[in-house]
This record gives C-alpha cells, sequence and structure tokens, in this order.
C-alpha cells in the first residue's frame, strides 16, 4: 500500500500554506488519511536545521553547505515522516521539496547540477512525488504578500535576495514544470484567493480521478497538521 505525495512549490509569499491547511481540511472531511508536513522541516532535527539556514547563519560558509543543509534536513523528513505515512497509504500534502533545492541552491544559488542531483536521489529514495503544484505568481506581489506577516525579526535570509534573483527563481519553477508535465501543474496563484482555491481543487480532482483515488479511511482521520511558525 502506498499513499500520494503531493508537493507544493513556488517563490516567496505565492500562498502555498494557506492552500494546504485549507486542502488538508478538505481531503480529511471526505474521508482521506492526510499528513502536513514543510521543508526545510517537519522533524525536530529538521526544525533546527530550518533555523540555521533561514537565518542566515549559514550562508558565510557559501550555497553548497546550505544545499547540504537543505538535503539532510529533507533526510531526516523523509525518513521519520513522508516515507512511512506513503507506507501506511496517506495522502503526504509537503510544503516545498527537492525543486525547491533544484531551484535555490540550483538556478539562483549557483550549485552543481550533478551534486544537486546526487544528493537529491540519496535522499529522496522511496519518496518522490506524485504530484506537484507550481504556485506561480511575479515575486514583487509574493514578496509584499509576505511581507505583511514577517515575524518582527524581518524577511528571512531567502526573501532579502533582489527581484533579478527572485525573477530567475520563478523561471526555474516553470522550467521544471514544463521539463516534467505529468507531474507538474502551474497555478496562477497572483489571482485573488478563492480564484486560486477553485484552481488547486480542480487539479486535484482532475488527478484523484486520475489514478483512480478513493476515501480509503475507516473512520474519520486525524491530519497531523503543522503549524508554520517562522524561525
Ligand atoms: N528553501 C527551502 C531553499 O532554499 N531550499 C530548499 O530546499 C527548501 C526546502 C523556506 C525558505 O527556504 C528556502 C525557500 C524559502 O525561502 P518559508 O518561510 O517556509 O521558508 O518560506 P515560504 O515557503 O516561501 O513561506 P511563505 O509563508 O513565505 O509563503 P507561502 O506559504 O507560499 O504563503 P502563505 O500561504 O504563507 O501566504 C502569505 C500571505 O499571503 C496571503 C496569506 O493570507 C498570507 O498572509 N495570501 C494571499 N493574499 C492574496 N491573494 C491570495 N491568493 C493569497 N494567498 C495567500
Amino acid at each position: 500500500m502506498r499513499g500520494q505525495f503531493i508537493t507544493f512549490e513556488g517563490g516567496e509569499g505565492a500562498g502555498k500554506s494557506t492552500q494546504i491547511k485549507r486542502l488538508a481540511k478538505r481531503l480529511e472531511k471526505e474521508g482521506h488519511e492526510v499528513l502536513v508536513t514543510r521543508e526545510p522541516g517537519g522533524t525536530a532535527g529538521a526544525e533546527a536545521v530550518r533555523h540555521v539556514v533561514l537565518s542566515g547563519a549559514a550562508q558565510k560558509y557559501g550555497t553548497e553547505m546550505e544545499a547540504v543543509l537543505f538535503a539532510a534536513a529533507r533526510a531526516d523528513n523523509v525518513q521519520e515522516i513522508i516515507k512511512p505515512a506513503l507506507d501506511a497509504g496517506t495522502i503526504v500534502l509537503c510544503d516545498r521539496f527537492m525543486d525547491s533545492s533544484r531551484v535555490y541552491q540550483g538556478v539562483s544559488g549557483g550549485v552543481d547540477t550533478d551534486f544537486l542531483l546526487a544528493m537529491e536521489r540519496a535522499v529522496t529514495e522511496g519518496a518522490r512525488p506524485d504530484l506537484t503544484l507550481i504556485f506561480d505568481l511575479p515575486p514583487e506581489v509574493g514578496l509584499s504578500r509576505a511581507a505583511d506577516v514577517w515575524a518582527e525579526d524581518g524577511p528571512d535570509r531567502f526573501e532579502k535576495d533582489d527581484l533579478k534573483l527572485q525573477e530567475a527563481r520563478r523561471q526555474g519553477f516553470l522550467d521544471i514544470a514544463q521539463e516534467e508535465p505529468d507531474r507538474c501543474i502551474v497555478i496562477d496563484a497572483s489571482k485573488p484567493l478563492a480564484q486560486v482555491s477553485k484552481a488547486l481543487d480542480a487539479a486535484i480532482d482532475a488527478y484523484f480521478e486520475k489514478v483512480s483515488l478513493q476515501p480509503t479511511a475507516k473512520s474519520k482521520p486525524k491530519a497531523k497538521t503543522k503549524s508554520k511558525a517562522k524561525t
């Protein structure tokens, strides 16, 4: 028995966590087993790494070091949370995953592609996304949305990067969607909340129909929804 692994990707403030929360509730109501996790994060160890990378403490050691830290956090999340849930037949909704490393550390960070893909293969074994929703919007719109919810310590290490880098990341995600059309669906995240929700629901419905997915829970399942607190 294997569940479904659905990842959510995109630039800063694209609305992923808002939609994941809503979608998890919807799927639970329909009787699906749902687990929500995020990257970097999900486990105590990965949350500790999250603090190190998002605070900017690792930046001075270079983008390769940051890439390794993200991969280490991913390995822990995959082994401790994602793989066991998938093995139990759960739908896993993950806020960012391997495509964020490809884009942030690869496209905009300049880390060697072979190095990144080797780490990706090593840590995602048995847990490759079945479906990836890419939330696309102009970076200035996303950053302005994110700014509304910044903690008092302000933007994190990646939110501080200039618009040119943020644009490169947007294009990086769109390129992945084009290269892997069977796995990726682009959602126009610049639209008002209700329209984004509708587009996401339609994408999920079409995917579930494609893979003939029906609710499997015998009783109402419990989602382990993790809070999306800043570092
Ligand atoms: N990173 C991560 C890497 O560099 N490499 C990696 O391998 C990984 C895994 C993670 C950072 O780490 C980097 C990428 C990131 O920079 P994070 O805080 O988790 O840090 O960053 P984000 O995932 O970007 O989280 P955000 O909270 O900034 O963005 P979300 O989750 O996409 O957006 P959300 O839902 O919190 O919404 C932001 C605001 O917009 C509003 C919401 O209410 C909220 O106020 N909103 C809308 N407003 C108008 N219209 C809509 N349609 C809206 N949707 C949401």
